[in-house]
């Protein structure tokens, strides 16, 4: 297994909209296994393809303290929002900022897990946050485009700052 290099924020790479997986095979499950190690790795509770520079539709969850609840979501689609409930984000592509950011409390997802089948996911509270958060991801969004244009412009010049210092 391999740890992958994480885009940050505002890399413009990270606005590609992912396309679909036509197959699942040991290629994406390769994958698939390196992003998981990544995530634990980062630390994080999400990792969505888009954030290693790979724009094809896969995302890894995992919200458990025990790191041993791992989701792999292929071409996820939410069938159904409910509700509306405001909770901090964090991003691993943009490191060390944290804001409230409004989504649906309540999702039904439905995706291909790693054997190629098809499952349905009801998903509320932080898991249903991630997932919404990752999805985002794949179609090159980053939680940051929810705050104001003010909040957005401190924070890309925040990050590109430290980026040219760890040069
Ligand atoms: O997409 C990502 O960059 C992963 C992100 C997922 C996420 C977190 C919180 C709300 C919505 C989506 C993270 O994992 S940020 C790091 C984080 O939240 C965390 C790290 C260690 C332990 C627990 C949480
Ligand atoms: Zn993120």
């Amino acid at each position: 297994m391999a740890l992958l290099k994480i885009l940050h924020y505002p890399d413009p790479r990270l606005h590609t909209v992912a396309k679909p997986i036509a197959e699942v095979n040991d290629e994406i499950r390769r994958l698939a296994a390196d992003m998981a190690e990544t995530m634990y790795a980062a630390p994080g509770i999400g990792l969505a393809a888009t954030q290693i520079d790979r724009h094809i539709r896969m995302l890894v969850v995992d919200i458990s303290e025990e790191k041993n609840s791992l989701l792999t979501l292929i071409n996820p689609r939410i069938l159904l929002k409910e509700g509306e409930a405001m909770h901090e984000e964090g991003c691993l592509s943009v490191p060390g900022i944290y804001d409230k950011v409004s989504r649906a409390e309540r999702i039904r997802v439905q995706a291909t897990n790693l054997a190629g089948e098809s499952f349905e996911l009801d998903a509320d509270g932080l898991l249903g946050i991630c997932i919404q958060h990752e999805i985002d991801h794949l179609e090159g969004k980053v939680f940051v485009e929810y705050l104001s244009r003010l909040k957005q412009t401190r924070i890309k010049h925040k990050l590109t700052k430290q980026a040219k210092e760890a040069m």
